[in-house]
């Protein structure tokens, strides 16, 4: 018995809220030493997949054929392209290109977002380059003019891009200015403090360690409630067509 089977988890047919008394770990291909939480996939209808991998030392990912983002929420890992190892620690993060052949390492006990996605390439652009780096590295930019809401956009402003990743920082008592409905899709982490999500016609109390599915047009507002900001790092499809794919 736990909470009397109460939860603040809840799934709907266009938004998810996942909170981590209902999370459970399972071993994907490849992986060792290394369990993941698999928090939304094409089973709920997103068109990515997201999931918190959680490393012993020594443990490590298993591969994917499709592009793949991570963002080392807490430990270290190395991750090994083409002969070279980059060490990531907190906050670094890299972007794979599909087929691109690596390892990621953890060096210690660590906690990664990864998120994966099919390429969808544009005729006559070329898909991206690998990127190593550490939002640290990443200069911030108010939402509109509200500078107290300040936004790291962690991937180039390229259209060889196909999704967008993004940490979004409130100061305390701070909100999006207005209620989004959008074509994108999110998939959410919060990492610090926390406030209260608007998700469709529900509002949700949410905290660090919560994850978010916002499917297309999902109504969006969130307002940081707390003494200290509260951050999330958020996914969003991007740069494309909403027929490419048919
Ligand atoms: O980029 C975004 O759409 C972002 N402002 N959405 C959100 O924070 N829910
Ligand atoms: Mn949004």
């Amino acid at each position: 018995m736990h909470n009397l089977g109460r939860t603040r988890s809840s799934q709907q047919p266009n938004h998810l809220l996942l909170t981590a008394d209902t999370f459970v770990r399972t071993t994907l291909p490849g992986m060792k030493a290394c369990s993941a939480i698999v928090h939304v996939g094409p089973a709920s209808g997103a068109r990515f997949t997201q999931y918190t991998a959680e490393f012993e030392a020594g443990g490590e990912l298993g591969d994917t054929s499709a592009q793949r983002f991570i963002f080392v929420i807490e430990g270290g890992v190395e991750l090994e392209v083409d002969g070279k190892t980059s060490a990531l620690g907190g906050r670094g993060y890299a972007y794979l290109p599909a087929g691109v052949q690596h390892r990621v390492v953890a060096t210690r006990v660590s906690r990664v977002a990864v998120i994966e996605k099919l390429y969808q390439a544009l005729p006559s652009v070329a898909p991206p380059k690998l990127i190593v780096s550490n939002e640290d590295a990443i200069s911030s930019h108010p939402l509109g003019d509200d500078s107290s809401l300040q936004v790291k956009c962690l991937l180039p402003d390229e259209m060889s891009f196909d999704f967008a990743v993004n940490t979004m920082v409130y100061q305390p008592g701070s909100s999006l200015s207005m209620v989004e409905m959008h074509v994108m899709e999110h998939g959410l982490i919060m990492l610090e403090g926390g406030g209260i999500y608007r998700l469709g016609d529900s509002w949700y109390p949410v905290t660090a360690g919560d994850f978010i599915w916002m499917g297309p047009w999902c109504p969006q507002w969130f307002g940081a409630i707390g003494k200290a900001p509260a951050k999330y790092l958020i996914y969003k499809d991007w740069n494309r067509h909403p027929l490419a794919g048919l």
